[in-house]
């Protein structure tokens, strides 16, 4: 049998939030926030078969108003309160709420005083420097505002490990059978095990003239890509179907170890390791390992490792 607990809290919670935007006092928006809170926390499980009123009513934080918006739903599958609300405020002011660090209160004075319906407005009107003539908006919240805007965009680009694999898979199986490659392999938060890849970037040993062959190659097997840049070491396209950006470099193999190194990252991993060379009197980078402009290592990755004097880590804990 269904509970009721959960919608109860999203729609009360939703309820609160409209209500926010249009200004509605404090204390009853509150109402409907300990109430959302209460319901999925607290109160035993409500089902059709145990829904009444004069029940509801003994439930902490449930007065009358609310026990019949709830007999309401559980009847009708609607609270009519609910749906007034979504009608008096555009679809798009709603998804504002989803911006982290901009509360109800806030989207309300963007859509009721500046007319700002949409994320998209509100960052143009951010960027105009419209928005410090509004209560509330200093120069610091809005480059926070924006800041979380952006950080949000990135996150979405990020495309889940097992959406990754199987491409992942062919393109390594793919330049392995190029006649002249040595060597294929995933590098970037790929092949540190992260659950989600930004990018893939993949690794390759051989000549430069190779960049052409694994291009057409790889058109073969994906035809629908946008190729972002070719040059003699590096070739980079997105896969349109989901896109994906695939990264390829070509290294030679005196640099191959260095180059996964590098590659590999993380970032914060990368500039340890390159201060901890410069203290033990190397220069490292992706062509290798030097001292004193001679080049020391670089086939493998555990050669530069052994040099520096540091044990190999597991690309998984490469942070
Ligand atoms: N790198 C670095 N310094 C930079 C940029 C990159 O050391 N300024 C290294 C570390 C990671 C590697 O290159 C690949 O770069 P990205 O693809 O940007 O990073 P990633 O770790 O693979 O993360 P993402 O999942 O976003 O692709
Ligand atoms: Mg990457
Ligand atoms: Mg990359």
């Amino acid at each position: 049998m269904k509970k009721y607990n959960n919608d109860f809290y999203k729609l009360f919670n939703e309820i609160a939030d409209l209500m926010g935007i249009l200004g509605e006092g404090f204390f009853r928006v509150r109402a409907y926030r300990e109430a959302a809170r209460v319901l999925k926390e607290e109160a035993d499980p409500i089902t059709k078969q145990n829904a009444n009123e004069a029940e509801f009513l003994q439930i902490n934080r449930i007065g009358k108003a609310l026990a019949q918006k709830m007999m309401e739903y559980i009847e009708t599958g609607k609270m009519r309160f609910l749906e007034d609300l979504r009608l008096e405020i555009p679809k798009t002011v709603r998804a504002m709420l989803k911006i982290p660090g901009l509360g109800p209160g806030r989207i309300g004075k963007l859509f009721l005083l500046a007319s700002i319906t949409s994320k998209k407005e509100l960052v143009k009107a951010a960027k105009n420097e419209e928005l410090l003539a509004l209560p509330g908006f200093g120069q610091k919240t809005i480059d926070k505002i924006l800041e979380a805007i952006e950080a949000d965009r990135q996150k979405k680009k990020k495309h889940k490990r097992s959406e990754v694999e199987p491409i992942a898979k062919k393109i390594i199986n793919l330049l392995k059978k190029i006649k002249g490659v040595k060597k294929a392999e995933a590098a970037g938060s790929f092949r540190r095990q992260a659950k989600a890849v930004g990018d893939l970037d993949v690794l390759i040993v051989g000549s430069k003239r190779l960049v052409i062959n694994a291009e057409k190659q790889i058109l073969k097997t994906f035809p629908n890509l946008t190729i972002l840049g070719r040059g003699e070491t590096k070739f980079s396209f997105v896969i349109k179907k989901n896109d994906l950006q695939i990264d390829i470099r070509f290294v030679p193999e005196e640099s191959y170890g260095a180059a996964l190194l590098y590659f590999t990252g993380s970032k914060v991993f990368n500039i340890k390791m390159r201060q901890h060379a410069i203290k033990k009197g190397f220069l490292l980078n992706e062509y290798g390992l030097f001292k004193d402009g001679e080049y020391v290592a670089g086939k493998t990755e555990k050669e530069v490792c052994r040099k520096l004097g540091i044990k190999w880590v597991d690309p998984e804990k490469r942070r």
